[in-house]
């Protein structure tokens, strides 16, 4: 990839929200993105290879468990700070900021609110550290959107807990350490439960041949007569209501990160359509391609807006899953509008690994279906406004 460029547009002065601590959170992210993963992550997605190498760094940048205390290993920050280093993450690829959400909001969330003391001491700072990576098996093969209806379940079998079952889609699950993985018990309730690698009986293949997310790993988790130690229940929330409080959590950093990527696209393509030169013009002079960057830069500033709102409604305790659902439903809407849009305005050079804009495109494909498809989301907001379900 050329040299990365990337100036941040604030077109309504949006610093001006933040504290002095946000912005030097930001501004370490933006700077440890510039540094160590601008260089090397157009050839982890060509490899199709999760960079491992970068899992100290984001470690040190607070990405894993940015708002956990910190007297379990997490960087106590409050919920701006943890969108705000999603955003910067996101800017670079939005596969290495889906390793940060399922450490910190899908491993490290429920291990700290669900856990018990022994079950937080054990897992967190090893997570916070990267020490340990984690995953999160919620879907399964025959359940995505409803997975109210899974079938992996837990039977109790007195010393343990006997595992069986299928998660599909994993992110990070070729190389977890542990999973935090949720099944029905005897009782049909669903239940979090910790796998570690290495259990008999539990297996993690690789799901290969993506053209998207190529940076992250995706691969399934195997369950055949898992003998899983008591102690690993996750002992204080069970219900769906348990796996979607984290998806809460996930969905909200996704809103912050898909501005990330919109912003980078945005860069891209202002810098590019100045210097670019047809019919004796820089092709920025055409209205055609200022209406699309007029139109880039008005919704990138619309979403800036609503986000930092919804983080100030997270810090009080006052943001509903469904305001939540609203953001993360536009702004990865947005986002992937927006690369769409500033590829055309690159032309062929659009299509190349010279610049990022076709990879976040293609990342965003997943990131539109995964916590939660589009269209869920939208049926959410339905329900919120209407009182009415309208998924069944
Ligand atoms: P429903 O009857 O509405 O609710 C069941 C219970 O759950 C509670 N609840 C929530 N709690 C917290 N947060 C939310 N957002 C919640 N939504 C519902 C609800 O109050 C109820 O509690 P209780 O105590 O009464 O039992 O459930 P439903 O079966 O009708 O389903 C509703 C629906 C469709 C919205 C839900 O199932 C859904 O959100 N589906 C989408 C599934 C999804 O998002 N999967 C994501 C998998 S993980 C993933 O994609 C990680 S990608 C990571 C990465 O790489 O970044
Ligand atoms: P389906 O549920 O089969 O949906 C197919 C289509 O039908 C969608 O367009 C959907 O919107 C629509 N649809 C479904 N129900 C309705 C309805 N009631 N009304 C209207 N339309 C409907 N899951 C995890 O648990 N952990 C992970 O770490 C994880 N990582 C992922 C990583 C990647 C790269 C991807 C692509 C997915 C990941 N997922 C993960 C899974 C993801 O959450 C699911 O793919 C998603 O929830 C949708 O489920 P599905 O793919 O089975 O689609």
């Amino acid at each position: 990839m050329s040299q990365d460029l990337f100036q941040a547009p604030d077109y309504y002065q949006l610093d001006e929200l933040l504290t002095e601590e946000h912005i030097l959170v930001r501004d370490a992210a933006r700077e440890w993105v510039k540094k160590e993963v601008s260089p090397i992550i157009e050839q982890a997605a060509q490899d199709a290879k999760f960079p491992t190498s970068i899992v100290k760094g984001l470690a040190e940048i607070g990405a894993f468990g940015p708002y956990i205390p910190e007297e379990y290993g997490g960087a106590g920050l409050d919920q701006i700070s943890y969108g705000l280093i999603m955003q910067e993450i996101e800017r670079g690829d939005s596969g290495v900021r889906s390793t940060a959400s399922v450490q910190s909001s899908l491993v490290m969330y429920p291990i700290w609110k669900y856990g018990n003391e022994e079950q937080r001491k054990k897992y967190l700072p090893k997570l916070a550290s990267g020490e340990f990576l984690g995953c999160f098996g919620l879907t399964e093969p025959d359940h995505g959107s409803n997975p109210g209806g899974m079938v992996t379940n837990i039977k109790d079998m007195g010393d343990y807990y006997l595992l069986n079952g299928a998660k599909m889609w994993i992110s990070n699950a070729p190389f977890a350490d542990i999973a935090v993985v949720w099944a029905k018990n005897e009782e049909g309730r669903i239940k979090g439960i910790i796998v570690e690698r290495g259990m008999e009986g539990f297996s993690t293949p690789e799901t290969h041949n993506k053209w998207s997310l190529r940076a992250s790993a995706t691969g399934e988790l195997i369950f055949d007569n898992v003998k899983v130690p008591k102690e690993n229940l996750l002992p204080n929330k069970d219900g769906l209501g348990a796996p979607l409080g984290c998806l809460d959590s996930a969905r909200y950093g996704i809103a912050w990160g898909a501005i990330g990527s919109a912003m980078d696209c945005y860069d891209t393509a202002l810098r590019y359509a100045k210097e670019r030169i047809q019919f004796g013009k820089p092709i920025a002079s055409f209205q055609l391609q200022q209406k699309k960057l007029a139109e880039m830069i008005t919704e990138i500033t619309k979403a800036q807006l609503l986000t930092w709102r919804l983080g100030v409604l997270r810090n009080e305790g006052r943001a509903t899953a469904a305001q939540i659902s609203m953001a993360k439903r536009n702004n990865v809407e947005m986002a992937l509008k927006i690369a769409r849009e500033a590829r055309q305005i690159l032309g062929a050079m659009g299509i190349t690994g010279e610049y990022s804009i076709m990879r976040h495109m293609m990342n965003l494909e997943s990131v539109i279906t995964y916590e939660g498809t589009h269209d869920i989301h939208l049926l959410i907001t339905g329900l919120d406004i209407t009182g009415i379900p309208a998924f069944k």
